[in-house]
């Protein structure tokens, strides 16, 4: 790091601000913050600048589908009310606010080396790269998933489900400006720089892609897009819910807020999935047969290779089961483990082990010991597992009530499945946990992963549904509306 760099740093420290003069722009209502942006009259220039590059980014690689308003929650303030305030907006007047979670007193560092240490309002100069490196990747995914999903639109199953995927979309980039605000207050001209960078990368470019794998993916259709909220979403609450940990106070309340509108993110997720298994419980117990395209209803096994393929996928997302990059995010304090206030050890990690995975020359599989500090990405990989684990049992309930057989059933694949970053990167791992030659795979991958063929079936069901209250034929409708709303309000309007 250079000593511009230290000297940026200071210069664009925290609050509190000193008072500025009154700005002609009333900040408060066009970005809605708790931050103290009407009186910082740096960060305001930051963002001025920035702003209509985020703007021209959303017209160019936003949603795609006009409309004229739709229905969503805009965070506005940070208190009960004012986080979640409901119109109809039309969608480019959508105000991409700045919040931090409040918190009743000073925080201590609860792990690391610093643990017990007040948390930082500023960066600390030795961990200024890595922090700005976890908070650009955290960046980077946000607009990457407007950008794969923004020709969804064009064939919504209902107004419901494309009010849902615009408050997603909106949603997401309010956390891409969670993280340029954080880029522009604490880390000078290179966080400038790289919040210029965030909307010059994209998804799939490429020259410029996006940083991770599953963000350069595409988001081909609605089945899609649930499983990418289910287990893709899913990598975002895990990953939050460590930086919330963090040390640096500012990153910890950026994440902790986000955290609050990905619950949505979610149960979009959970609920869209589980609204296809219901339709295709319900034709396939009717018709006494699994094949059910003909019948407007998706098939119990091409579900299951979207979930394959979007779980695969979203596991890379959590690193190498050991990585010196995690353990270093650990020592320092910039990255906790999830739940880290439950948990009930030193929160150190020096004196303990940990067992990951090893797969031999011969495909055996088997376990090693490690330092449990180089092993944080697979404990969280473990929590995630467990908790995309709670989803499918619901799905299953769904299967089960439609009085389907035992084999009629979604499961999630082996770990080692089609992955392409740690230790499984380069095997062949079969679904249910078998490493397999190049020439079987390749045989086999189809059975287990979408084909075009795949792909093409899907597309052909994919048709909007854009009246009120009007539904596609192969998911169920939702048991309620959206805020108390009735299912066929009209969420959105063109
Ligand atoms: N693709 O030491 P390793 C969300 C790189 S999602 C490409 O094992 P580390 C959202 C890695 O960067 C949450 N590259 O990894 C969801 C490293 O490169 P460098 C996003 C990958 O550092 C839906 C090298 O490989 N937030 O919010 O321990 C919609 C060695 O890897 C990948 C975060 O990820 C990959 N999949 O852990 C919208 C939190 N995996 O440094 C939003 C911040 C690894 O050698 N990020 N690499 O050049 C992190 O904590 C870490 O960067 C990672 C990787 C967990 C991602
Ligand atoms: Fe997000
Ligand atoms: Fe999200």
């Amino acid at each position: 790091m250079s000593d511009s760099d230290i000297e940026e740093a200071e210069l664009t420290g925290p609050a509190p601000q000193p008072a500025g003069p009154v700005s002609v722009i009333d900040y408060s209502e066009r970005i809605p913050n708790n931050v103290g942006l009407a009186t910082d009259r740096k960060l305001q220039r930051a963002l001025e600048s920035w702003q209509p590059a985020f703007l021209d980014w959303w017209a160019a690689l936003g949603p795609s589908l006009p409309t004229r308003d739709v229905y969503l929650r805009t965070a506005i303030a940070i208190g009960r009310d004012g986080w979640a305030s409901w119109a109809r907006v039309p969608m480019e007047q959508y105000r991409w606010g700045i919040f931090l979670s409040e918190r009743d007193g000073p925080r201590q560092i609860g792990f690391g080396q610093h643990m017990g240490e007040p948390a930082w309002r500023e960066v600390p100069g030795e961990y200024r790269s890595e922090l700005r490196r976890l908070i650009v990747v955290q960046g980077d995914t946000e607009p990457a998933s407007v950008e794969q999903q923004r020709h969804l639109g064009a064939t919504a199953p209902s107004l419901y489900d494309l009010r849902n995927l615009f408050q997603v979309n909106v949603e997401e980039g309010r956390h891409l400006w969670a993280m340029v605000y954080l880029l522009h207050a604490y880390f000078g001209r290179d966080g400038r720089e790289e919040a210029g960078q965030l909307l010059r990368r994209h998804s799939g470019h490429p020259d410029s892609p996006r940083i991770l794998g599953a963000f350069n993916e595409e988001t081909t259709d609605w089945l899609s897009f649930f499983m990418f909220t289910y287990f893709t979403d899913r990598d975002g609450k895990y990953q939050l819910g460590t930086l919330k940990e963090s040390g640096f106070d500012p990153l910890s309340r950026s994440c902790e807020f986000m955290l609050r509108e990905e619950a949505h993110h979610m149960f979009v997720g959970t609920t869209g999935v589980q609204r296809i298994v219901a339709r295709t419980a319900q034709v396939m117990a009717e018709r006494g047969t699994d094949d059910i395209w003909r019948y407007g209803a998706i098939p119990l096994g091409t579900v299951q290779k979207y979930l394959n393929l979007q779980y695969s996928l979203s596991l890379d997302l959590f690193g190498s089961e050991t990585s010196s990059n995690a353990a270093a995010y650990f020592t320092a304090g910039l990255k906790g483990r999830w739940m880290e206030g439950r948990r009930t050890d030193d929160h150190v990690l020096t004196a303990v082990t940990a067992q990951v995975p090893v797969v031999a020359a011969d495909g055996t599989l088997s376990e090693r010991t490690v330092p449990a500090l180089t092993a944080l990405n697979l404990d969280l990989r473990d929590e995630y597992v467990a908790d995309c684990e709670r989803g499918l049992r619901k799905w299953n309930l769904e299967l089960d009530k439609a009085g389907l057989g035992p084999d009629a059933r979604l499961t999630l694949p082996h770990p080692g499945f089609n992955r392409n970053v740690g230790v499984f990167a380069g095997h062949h791992v079969s679904p249910s946990g078998e490493v397999l030659d190049e020439a079987e795979w390749t045989r086999r991958a189809g059975d287990w992963l979408p084909t075009a063929d795949d792909r093409g079936q899907v597309a052909g069901l994919m048709v909007p549904h854009y009246e009120p209250g009007e539904f596609a034929s192969w998911l169920t409708p939702p048991a309620v509306g959206i805020n108390d709303l009735p299912v066929e309000y009209d969420y959105v309007r063109f």
